[in-house]
């Protein structure tokens, strides 16, 4: 019977054993929350697609980035539009991916893709409060918590993982997960 049951995976070409991390970690307010990224560190021996349609959007809008924090998987391309009325520039010195777009105005069409793993700091030269990051990451197993720190990674290849929690300004240990062949693990962060 089992067998069967591993046929049938196999001919609809499922996932491997793959589990869910359900977790909690301290989180003072929604906007936090926003700021902050749960990730698996690195599945190793792997390498992951991100999807080849719609870029993803990191919108400059009332002069603020949105979101503060942007989570990427390897090799994305970032849209980095101007949806303002006013013209802003947008650029990066960081050590992950150098950057400088110059200045353009609203609609104009800007996109950067961001080949290497890291944390890339955005900022506007015209508006100094703007600040970003845009967070690139190896494997596609990443989410946000919500406001009460609450969070869920959804079909986590099975095997022993670091859980990372990125926020600016926080410097945190990795924590080892083991994450099950089905079902639930659960960790508190
Ligand atoms: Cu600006």
């Amino acid at each position: 019977m089992r067998l069967a049951v591993a046929a049938v995976a196999c001919v609809l070409g499922l996932p491997a054993a793959a589990g869910t991390v359900k977790g909690k970690l301290p989180v003072a307010d929604a906007q936090e929350a926003e700021r902050t990224v749960i990730y698996i560190e690195e599945v190793p021996d792997s390498s992951f697609t991100p999807p080849a349609a719609t870029p993803v959007k990191l919108s400059q809008r009332g002069a603020r980035f949105a979101p503060a924090v942007l989570p990427v998987l390897k090799n994305t391309t970032v849209d980095l539009t101007n949806d303002d009325w006013v013209t802003h520039n947008v650029f990066s010195k960081s050590k992950v991916k150098a950057f400088d777009l110059g200045l353009y105005g609203k609609e104009q069409a800007k996109v950067v893709k961001f080949e290497q793993t890291g944390a890339v700091e955005v900022f506007c030269s015209i508006h100094p409060r703007m600040n970003g990051v845009i967070l690139v990451l190896q494997n596609p197993f990443f989410t946000k918590p919500e406001a009460d720190g609450s969070f869920t990674l959804q079909n986590v290849p099975a095997g022993d993982w670091k859980v990372r929690v990125y926020r600016p300004g926080l410097d945190k240990a990795p924590t080892p997960v083991k994450v099950p062949a089905k079902g639930n693990v659960q960790i508190d962060l």
